[in-house]
């Protein structure tokens, strides 16, 4: 795909200055979808509303709609998973919009991004019940949803409204963390417990859970579902298992290595390369797949540094599974 010089704006594209004269409305706003979403423009706009380059179609329109959920809540170690959206979008600017990995462009894809979901002062459920009435809409417009993190939170209440229609939604899940106790340090809604709320939902043999390395109890290792370590060697068998039913994939991007993606918020040694991932996700073309989020992005500057260029490219890859598949 044609892209200008050494920046990765599609040569087609308006400029920003020709491409938002005014703020655009919010999703549901003026085509007759009821909306019930609180958005705020994202902090770093100060020229104009910030959005992933290639996402220049309305709400309306999409087939991808991106949705930026910064939740940072419950960070036990290192927070700021709120600026993951916001560095990611910044970063993909200079992304090609060609990926090599499942060889399909998304400058032909209809993408829009919804901004940033507001959690004003979150509590514990408030922000999920944003979170599901986000998913909702998106579902209410016939497309699908990437939701690009915060923390990992955000995965359950996204995988139990597209539950109430898809009853025997899977899941995959890329992470370093099992994410399967109960609760942790007093909270039953966090991003230790991410998977453990997902199982409040779907069943244990729905849950894939590919390049953990980080368990809360030995027993965790053994589960049929679970593969430690392996992002790329387990994608046939969980195909095959998955068959033609739906599938939601939660990419939780502290699975690679640190070595590669440091700004994570529990960063954990040991990781997969890029190009496994990569390629574990390209694998994944043909499922079912309806609906995928990018969390516990934590960058550690407000430049677009390295671990935002990896975020935004993994986006990239995301929205492309979103549409290359049955
Ligand atoms: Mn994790």
């Amino acid at each position: 795909m044609a892209r200008t010089g050494d920046h990765g704006r599609l040569n087609a594209e308006p400029s920003r200055d020709a491409r938002a004269p005014e703020p655009e409305p919010a999703l549901g706003q003026a085509d007759g979808v009821a909306t019930c979403l609180t958005l705020r423009p994202c902090p770093l706009s100060w020229l104009d509303r910030m959005a992933f380059y290639y996402a220049t179609a309305s709400a309306t329109d999409a087939r991808v709609i991106i949705v930026g959920m910064p939740l940072d809540r419950t960070s036990s170690f290192i927070p700021g998973a709120r600026f993951g959206p916001d560095v990611t979008r910044m970063a993909a600017d200079n992304i090609e919009s060609f990926s090599p990995y499942q060889k399909h462009d998304i400058s032909g894809i209809k993408v829009h991004d919804a901004g940033n979901l507001a959690f004003a002062f979150p509590t514990a459920t408030a922000p999920l019940e944003l979170i599901a009435a986000a998913t909702g809409e998106s579902v209410a417009r016939g497309a699908k949803q990437l939701a690009i993190g915060g923390e990992h939170t955000i995965t359950p209440a996204i995988v139990a409204e597209l539950a109430k229609s898809l009853p025997d939604l899977c899941v995959i899940q890329y992470d370093a963390h099992s994410d399967l106790r109960q609760d942790f340090m007093g909270e039953r809604v966090c991003h230790a417990t991410a998977m453990a709320r997902v199982l409040d939902t779907i069943p244990r043999d729905r849950l894939f859970q590919l390049g953990i390395r980080s368990f809360s109890q030995a027993s965790e290792m053994s589960e049929p579902n679970l593969f430690p370590f392996e992002v790329l060697a387990p994608v046939e068998r969980v195909r095959a298992a998955i068959g033609t039913r739906p599938v939601y994939v939660t990419l939780d991007i502290d699975v690679l290595d640190p070595g590669v993606m440091p700004d994570v918020q529990t960063p954990q040694p040991g990781g997969c390369s890029y190009r496994d991932l990569a390629l574990s996700l390209a694998g994944l073309a043909g499922l079912a797949i309806v609906g995928c989020d990018l969390v516990e992005v934590c960058p550690r500057t407000m430049q677009p540094s390295a671990g935002a260029a990896t975020a935004a490219e993994l986006a990239r890859e995301l929205c492309l599974l979103l549409t290359h598949t049955v």
